[in-house]
């Protein structure tokens, strides 16, 4: 058996207690204070534990932490680009003192590993940012987690691993530190170049790993990060099922896949230099490092955060000390008349470069248009439209505001029967008095209580609308901020339209269908908008309908042509 390169620091760690010992802290963890893990201590907790973070043994500790922060090195002088930190809640930090172990647990409350706690600080997040981000710009998703979303107090101490994160999905292609590199030990793979991605992979992709595999003379592991990503990317389930049906136009024996519980900070470079240490305690000799690694998009004045080339320079200026060698990711695109793939660099003036960007590739997914062979395999294509099915297929919202009595019910109710007379469509209608006799019947009219139902409709819209169906809802909902926050919950998921039924009040009120608005007036109900109530007029909406001198069937037949408009009506 060829020898392996030696992990990051010299030693491959595994922090996990023997069975035996593992059931005795059980035991004694019952007495312990407990913390429940974040989705993202958890990511970073398995990376201790099975040695993906070798040499760290624990969350680190303030002298450590302050050493990455200002110099990228671990006190001893070790090369360690990103702080892997415990951050608590004040009050979970009030309640315990350095020396005190500590219970880590998952969701379900399984205990995942114990500490004790060496150290017990209030950082300095704004130095964090701009030591490690260079920046302080909370467009950075990790300058918003650290300075809006992530605990005040930082824990730090040695861990012992009771039991790993479970995972239920991929687990035939979940392997540890230990695992990679036996498996890579009993194939004879001397060595690997590794691949990072976060993103689906195509034709292009394809063609550059397999050629940086075989200028390294060396084997492949494509090593795409399934902990958390940037906000915003493909679920990685889907993704997963892209690799998948990617691997099989590799050449047999040259490359495998394997997914790792990373959890990414979208750091730039060095970020860069955390997944080379990663890939280097997996038993990679390689890292493919490409323009804009791990690169977080654009800055709040529309700029990028850092250089295309500044994670390969810094990758290089460390190499050495490292020990883990650079391949330069070079762009691919397809030429034309070769009907090849070739590095940008070496196309030819009068030849024709052909590319998809990501936007683009979105644009054909969401109007079913073509996507040509020569830029995605078949298969891969089919995985992704299962994903993002055209806008036909696509569920939505349908949001009306207004107040009582401006026809938003019968509006919302007549916009279903057509819809279902359509076909093809599954709808739900939440009307404003049907959601308070069912899931808020406890409520009443106070702001808190107003906004309460609101997210309640939101979350069963968002819900529905995520399975492909048609939400339609009709509240009063009267404030904005409310009103955003089902917004913000449902795009990512589907479509979301905001009809202000802009009914003015005198026209509702002259309606007076309930005999409501008499009863407001005359004090018998409170807290009834528009007379002892606010309305807060939608902004933006997609569309406003006044009913006052409209028929419900003309109304309806507004928000129709809208939704055939925006392209969901097949
Ligand atoms: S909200 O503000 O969105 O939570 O209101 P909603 O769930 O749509 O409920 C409004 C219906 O409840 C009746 N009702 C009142 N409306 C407004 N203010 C007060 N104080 C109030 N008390 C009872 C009224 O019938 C509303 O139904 P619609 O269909 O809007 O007329």
């Amino acid at each position: 058996m060829g020898a392996q390169k030696e992990p990051h620091g010299g030693e491959l760690k595994n922090l996990y207690l023997s069975e035996e010992e593992a059931a005795e802290e059980k035991a004694q963890s019952k007495d312990w204070p407990s913390w429940d893990l974040t989705p993202r201590q958890l990511c970073d907790i398995e990376l201790l534990l099975n040695g993906g973070f070798s040499p760290l043994e624990g969350f680190l500790g303030k002298a450590d932490y302050d050493s990455v922060v200002a110099d990228m090195r671990l006190t001893d002088g070790l090369l360690w680009p990103i702080p892997i930190t415990l951050d608590v809640s004040q009050h979970f930090a009030d309640s315990v003192s350095e020396g005190d172990v500590i219970a880590l647990r998952d969701r379900e409350g399984v205990l995942v590993a114990t500490m004790t706690i060496a150290d017990k600080w209030t950082p300095d997040k704004r130095k964090e940012c701009e030591g490690v981000l260079g920046t302080t710009d909370d467009t950075h998703p990790e300058v918003d987690r650290l300075l809006n979303h992530s605990g005040p107090v930082y824990l730090g101490g040695r861990l012992k691993g009771v039991q790993a994160p479970r995972h239920f999905d991929f687990t035939h292609i979940r392997h540890s530190p230990r695992e990679m590199r036996d498996l890579f030990a009993k194939w004879g793979w001397r060595k690997v170049v590794a691949f990072q991605t976060r993103n689906p992979l195509h034709r292009a992709h394809q063609e550059l790993t397999f050629r940086a595999a075989r200028e390294a003379e060396a084997n492949l592991l494509l090593h795409p990060v399934v902990g958390l990503t940037k906000p915003g990317d493909i679920d990685y389930f889907t993704r997963v099922r892209c690799y998948d049906r990617l691997m099989q136009h590799y050449p047999e024996q040259t490359s495998t896949l394997s997914l790792l519980p990373l959890a990414m900070r979208m750091a730039g470079p060095r970020e860069a230099l955390w997944h080379g240490i990663i890939r280097k305690n997996y038993g990679c000799t390689h890292f493919i490092i490409g323009r804009d690694h791990a690169g977080p998009g654009k800055d709040s004045k529309g700029e990028d955060f850092y250089g295309p080339y500044d994670a390969q320079d810094l990758f290089v200026e460390h190499q050495e000390e490292l020990d883990i060698s650079l391949v330069p990711f070079k762009q691919m695109v397809y030429v034309q008349e070769r009907a090849q793939y070739a590095p940008v660099d070496e196309v030819e003036d009068h030849e024709t470069q052909l590319n998809i960007s990501g936007t683009e590739l979105r644009r054909r997914l969401k109007h079913n248009l073509e996507l040509p062979e020569w830029f995605s395999f078949p298969e891969v294509v089919a995985v992704l439209r299962e994903r993002h099915p055209p806008l036909t297929e696509q569920g939505f919202t349908l949001f009306f505001t207004g107040f009582s009595g401006s026809g938003k019910s019968t509006i919302a109710n007549a916009v279903m029967t057509k819809l279902m007379e359509m076909g093809g469509r599954r709808v739900t209608l939440l009307d404003g008095d049907v959601v308070r006799k069912n899931l808020s019947s406890e409520l009443g009219f106070s702001k808190e209580h107003r906004n309460l139902n609101i997210e309640r409709i939101g979350f069963v819209a968002s819900e529905i609308t995520k399975n492909g169906g048609v939400a339609i809802c009709a509240p009063i909902a009267p404030y904005r901020g409310s009103r955003r926050v089902v917004r913000e919950l449902i795009e990512p998921l589907g479509g979301f339209l905001e009809i202000h039924v802009n009914t003015p009040l005198e026209v509702c009120e002259a309606r007076d269908r309930k005999g409501l608005y008499a009863k407001a007036r005359a004090g018998v109900i409170k807290e009834f908008t528009g007379i002892s109530d606010p309305y807060e007029e939608p902004e933006n909406p997609e569309m406003r309908i006044d009913t006052t001198d409209i028929t419900i069937d003309q109304a309806a037949q507004q928000v129709l042509l809208k939704l055939e408009k925006l392209g969901y009506l097949a």
